[in-house]
């Protein structure tokens, strides 16, 4: 019930259609009810030549000619099937119109809840599951309402129309042609709740063929590599198949249910048959009277029916719906604080305080940070590979927000600040590469809005990155593939340099940016970094030597602390760690930078 209302209120702002469709609906029931009065006055009057009475009144109908007697009947009859037709239309196109509406909201809604979700949220959800969630789950709310309620609604106002009517004409007869209606309703109360569950079971199972194709395919190079091909086809096939065998059950189920309700319905045809045939020789009931009833009887088939899938349409959309709200009323999101400021950067100056950081609880990453970069100076993140250096600047562009202690930037605490505001004044190049399967320069533009091509091109400049792109078959107007597939990952590595160059904001993240570059290349690079970098405050991961001797101030992370802060020269001269992890990977201690670098590219990685 509660799931029921919230989703009702979807309905709110669209209660003035809603209730408009409810009188329409009220049209049409008259209408389908009077359907068959037309054949009534053609047997009775027009054959039979019977006298008319309306409501208790005599109407002259027999002065008529004949023709035109015949003619009103034929055209009532016209008139009530049209009429039926065209306010079922109008009815139909507002309903879905109001359910599509409801559905986009609805979507809108989980769409904006997921977007805002923090990363570990993320991590934690597949996303083909979420993609199901998003794109089928939120149909419940118009199955829900529109099928649901809407049905509800229209089928018992025709069956209390029906009922009224009959009455009205025999009572002997209406408690025949009503008889089966109990039965009718016992059938669809125990069968319709094994369909509900069957439903609800084969989308979940639907659901699971969803997350299993989505993980196939965007694992593709690994499964190829692995040559696991036929694994995966059989694992995606028998998945498919179990899906498809409850499905097949449904429909058995639901044809075998509508075969029973059909029984059930020449059951209740042929009782009134026999006693309406008895009745008209009598002459208590008139032929067209025993044909209005028999044709009730035949549209009583419409309304039960509709009930008995409503029932198990509401089942089926509230547990769909129930996914939806499971995400709803998840909350993950890295929480802004209701009077949140935008940044104002200063001297760009970043301050860790007793931070202390775990993704799962009990599990420090980090462990009391105190750190203080000053504005515009380079920070050099090192440490071994898992040490917590991707972590530490996540916190800073609040990816996650630390458990313990506070990241302030010229005095402000990130949590009193605008997620966007802080976000807008950092640049950042992810340790793993996205790009989007736009154009380069799109790619490129990505990190300024309206970005002019002139602007793209000195980025890609910069990054070392205009030449191969103007190689590429339509230049900065080649359009990548999933995920940037048509390039090399130095490639893909450089325009998401330059996408974060061309930003030009106060604060600039640089997670390991040339790791996939050779030498020659980064050097290259370099000299647009430092450019950038001047004036600017910047935290660069890097295992490479250079980088670090262009810090201001270098960083070493060791189980889950900062074991060491100086310059390249101050850590070397103390001969601790990072002089240990240096004569590690390139050989005898050096004191101070050196002119000449190693030769190979790999030499120059600080790999541990
Ligand atoms: P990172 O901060 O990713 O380590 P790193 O950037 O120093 O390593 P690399 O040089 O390889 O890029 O991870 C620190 C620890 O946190 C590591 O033990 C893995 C763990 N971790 C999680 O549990 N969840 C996560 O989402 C991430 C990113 C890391
Ligand atoms: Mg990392």
């Amino acid at each position: 019930m509660k799931v029921f209302w919230r989703l009702a209120g979807y309905l709110r702002p669209y209660r003035g259609a809603f209730l408009l469709c409810l009188a329409l609906v009220a049209v049409a029931s008259g209408l389908e009810l009077f359907k068959p009065w037309p054949l009534k006055l053609a047997v009775d009057q027009v054959i039979g030549k019977a006298p008319l009475e309306i409501m208790g009144r005599q109407i002259d109908y027999q002065t008529l000619a004949v023709s035109a007697q015949l003619l009103i009947a034929v055209g009532l009859l016209l008139f009530a099937h049209l009429g039926v037709g065209f306010v079922q239309l109008l009815n139909n196109y507002m309903t879905i119109r109001i359910g599509q509406n409801m559905v986009q909201d609805f979507r809108r809604e989980l769409f904006e809840h997921i977007q805002r979700q923090s990363l570990l949220f993320h991590q934690q959800r597949p996303t083909g599951d979420l993609l199901y969630r998003l794109m089928g789950d939120t149909y419940a709310v118009q199955t829900l309402l529109m099928n649901g309620v809407f049905t509800t609604l229209t089928s018992s106002v025709l069956l209390a129309g029906m009922l009224a009517v009959l009455l009205k004409v025999n009572t002997t007869l209406t408690i025949y042609a009503m008889g089966v209606v109990p039965l009718l309703f016992l059938t669809i109360a125990k069968v319709s709740k094994s369909i509900g569950n069957l439903s609800y079971e084969t989308s979940t199972r639907e659901s699971q063929v969803y997350s299993t194709a989505e993980r196939i395919f965007s694992s593709i190079p690994l499964i190829q590599a692995f040559a696991r091909e036929d694994e995966e086809r059989k694992r995606f096939l028998a998945e498919s198949q179990l899906s498809f065998d409850r499905k097949l059950y449904l429909y058995s189920l639901q044809t075998a249910y509508g075969w029973l309700v059909g029984g059930l319905t020449a059951l209740g045809t042929a009782l009134v048959i026999y006693e309406g045939v008895t009745q008209v020789l009598s002459g208590a009931l008139t032929t067209g009277e025993l044909l209005v009833f028999i044709s009730y009887l035949a549209s009583l088939y419409t309304p039960v029916n509709n009930l008995s899938n409503t029932v198990a349409d509401i089942r089926g959309s509230l547990s769909k719906a129930k996914r939806v709200l499971e995400i709803l009323e998840t909350h993950q999101e890295v929480k802004e604080a209701p009077d949140a400021a935008p940044l104002a950067v200063k001297t760009g100056e970043v301050r860790f305080e007793n931070v202390s950081f775990a993704y799962d609880a009990g599990k420090e990453v980090l462990r009391d940070v105190n750190l203080v970069c000053p504005g515009g100076a380079m920070t050099a993140i090192v440490g071994q590979t898992g040490a917590g250096k991707t972590s530490l600047i996540s916190l800073l562009l609040r990816f996650y927000d630390p458990q313990q202690g506070r990241i302030v930037i010229d005095g402000q605490d990130l949590k009193t600040l605008t997620l966007k505001s802080l976000r807008r004044q950092s640049a950042v190049v992810l340790q793993e590469t996205q790009l989007f399967p736009i154009s380069v320069a799109d790619n490129i533009a990505y990190g300024k809005s309206g970005a002019t091509r002139e602007e793209v091109e000195s980025a890609a400049k910069l990054a070392n990155a205009h030449d191969f792109i103007a190689a590429l078959p339509a230049g900065y107007d080649t359009v990548l593939g999933e995920k940037g597939a048509n390039l090399s990952g130095g490639q893909r590595q450089r325009i998401s340099i330059a996408r974060a160059l061309i930003k030009d904001a106060p604060l600039l993240i640089l997670d390991e940016p040339t790791s996939a570059l050779d030498a020659e290349t980064e050097s290259l690079i370099m000299e647009g970094l430092d450019r950038l970098m001047t004036g600017r405050t910047t935290f660069v991961i890097a295992h490479r030597l250079s980088m670090m001797q262009r810090a201001d101030q270098i960083v070493l992370i060791k189980d889950q602390r900062i074991a060491e802060v100086g310059s390249f020269d101050e850590l070397m001269n103390k001969g601790g760690e990072f002089a240990r992890l240096h004569a590690l990977q390139f050989g005898k201690p050096r004191r101070a930078a050196p002119a000449a670098e190693p030769a190979s590219p790999g030499a120059q990685t600080l790999l541990v």
